[in-house]
């Protein structure tokens, strides 16, 4: 087994790598930026280096850098965690070029996963259902409006370098076709230095369910089931639950099989996610694979009790998966909340400044995978993900009363953060009743908006019931803007209705 780990990446899944290196007896090295200096995945890790300025290109991105700390701490394997690094196919060569372990599926299937239209090939022969599509990139505007006419309007301009929805254009008709290829070619060449598209029928209202693997080195591949993902934001993802409430058994193997074929296909090693869409009519339709540990793993270790990053550190040091697809049996319902510094009624814009008080949730059935810490400053830097909030339930019911309970509990100061605006996404009847798809948060978001405007602190009544900050922001009509108030605040004006 590895003797040290060196962590490339920030924030919370830094944070959460470390925490299983410590059970596993394994020494991490952590990198920071700058402004990184009191991140707590920085304080946390056995080692930690400086590897420059702020911005991601010069620090965490840096592959140089990254690679000098690795010789200089003799670190034996790289975690890359999520975003940065983590899906950039030349950065395993060079890590094994330092005599170090990457963890993480090979360069050649990173490659092959992150060229959409490769994937899409790839995922064909194994006879998965595909969304109706071109196989090659497009080339002129005489063959694309061929290809279009017999799929049928409308259809989807895509990346092949892309996924996350750059360079994707929707096209009604033949007239709009022209334009869109340019637009989305030339938005291609910029993103991802890869102007190559393709085409594919477009899906109204699909649901967004994807399924997570797990391959060791032996041939051995196992679904860990399905992770629902559809309330998003401008394909952000804000909540993610498993097991879906939309799907049903049946489906559910299906997307489970069509993903270990997929799996199987590639040659994966390490823990993957296949991502699908599901028409209202339960069809199903391969999306992509992601090569890396996802953001939202959480949901999936709470049902399952499978710890994602060890298992991920084990089949990486060569070792066997050790469990089969027998050994799964999936417990109750585990519901995340990304918290994210961001101002719900400012157009959702990015929202920064210094961490003045934080008071986290705790209890039962309560996990937090917290990435920053009271002093810190939330800069534009990075991802403005500060926090996610898991629960678990025996039931969707007890797991989501459980979700409000903890976001009540939640106190943040000093920036604007998601937390109201999940709050009352959980509780309106879209989500309570399970009743949502990819489009569905765009259709509500005006409501939710208007919610946001009068949910007031209700103090008096979060006194009456005995919670601690229920409520913790507060708009007023005689200020427009969303005021934080302290806790301090927030105690006086309870204690004042306990005495009246
Ligand atoms: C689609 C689609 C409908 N039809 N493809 C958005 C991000 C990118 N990875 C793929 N996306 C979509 N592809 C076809 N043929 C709708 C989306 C889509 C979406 C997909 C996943 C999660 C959220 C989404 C939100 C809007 C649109």
């Amino acid at each position: 087994m590895f003797k040290k780990i060196l962590i490339a990446n920030r924030g919370e899944i830094a944070v959460r790598i470390i925490r299983t290196c410590r059970e596993m007896g394994i020494k991490t090295v952590a990198v920071f930026s700058n402004v990184d200096r009191i991140s707590p995945h920085v304080l946390k890790a056995h080692e930690a280096y400086c590897i420059g300025s702020p911005s991601s290109a010069r620090s965490y991105m840096n592959m140089g850098k990254i690679i000098n700390i690795v010789k200089k701490t003799g670190a034996d394997a790289v975690h890359p965690g999520y975003g940065f690094l983590s899906e950039n196919a030349a950065f395993p060569k060079l890590i094994s070029k330092a005599d170090a372990v990457w963890i993480g599926p090979s360069s050649s299937v990173i490659a092959t996963m992150g060229d959409k239209i490769a994937a899409r090939q790839l995922a064909e022969k194994t006879g998965v259902p595909m969304v109706p599509g071109t196989a090659e990139p497009l080339e002129d505007l005489q063959t694309a409006k061929k290809f279009a006419e017999g799929i049928g309007y409308p259809i989807l301009i895509k990346a092949a370098g892309g996924g996350g929805g750059k360079g994707m254009r929707i096209v009604k008709s033949n007239a709009d076709l022209g334009n869109a290829m340019e637009r989305s070619k030339s938005e291609s060449a910029k993103a991802f230095s890869d102007d190559r598209i393709y085409m594919e029928k477009y899906l109204e209202q699909p649901h967004h369910i994807e399924i997570q693997v797990i391959a060791d080195n032996y041939g051995n591949v196992v679904s860990l089931g399905e992770r629902e993902c559809s309330i998003q934001r401008r394909y952000q993802k804000i909540i993610e639950e498993t097991p879906s409430p939309f799907i049903n058994t049946m489906l559910r193997k299906n997307l489970s099989e069509s993903a270990v074929q997929i799996t199987r296909a590639c040659q994966y090693s390490g823990v993957g996610t296949v991502e699908f869409m599901v028409d209202k009519y339960y069809n199903y339709y391969f999306l992509e694979m992601n090569t890396r540990l996802q953001v939202e793993h959480p949901i999936t270790e709470m049902v399952t009790s499978i710890d994602l990053v060890k298992e991920q550190i084990r089949v990486a040091a060569g070792e066997k998966l050790s469990f089969s697809q027998n050994d799964i049996r999936p417990s109750g319902h585990a519901i995340e909340c990304r918290i994210y510094a961001e101002d719900g009624l400012n157009n959702f814009s990015p929202s920064t400044g210094v961490i003045s008080e934080m008071t986290m949730p705790q209890g039962l059935g309560v996990r937090l995978d917290e990435g920053v810490r009271i002093g810190q400053e939330i800069t534009h830097y990075y991802d403005p993900l500060l926090v996610k909030l898991i629960t678990w339930g025996d039931t969707r019911q007890r797991a989501l009363e459980r979700m409000c309970r903890a976001l009540g509990e939640f106190f943040i100061a000093g920036i604007e953060s998601n937390i109201p605006i999940c709050h009352i996404l959980l509780l309106h009847p879209a989500f309570r009743d399970g009743k949502y798809n990819t489009h569905t948060l765009d259709a509500i978001k005006d409501e939710l908006l208007h919610e946001l405007t009068t949910y007031k602190e209700d103090l008096i009544l979060a006194a009456r019931i005995g919670a601690v900050k229920l409520h913790h922001q507060t708009r007023t009509k005689s200020t427009p803007i969303l005021r934080t108030i302290s806790s301090n605040q927030w105690l006086a004006a309870g204690l004042k209705d306990g005495v009246e």
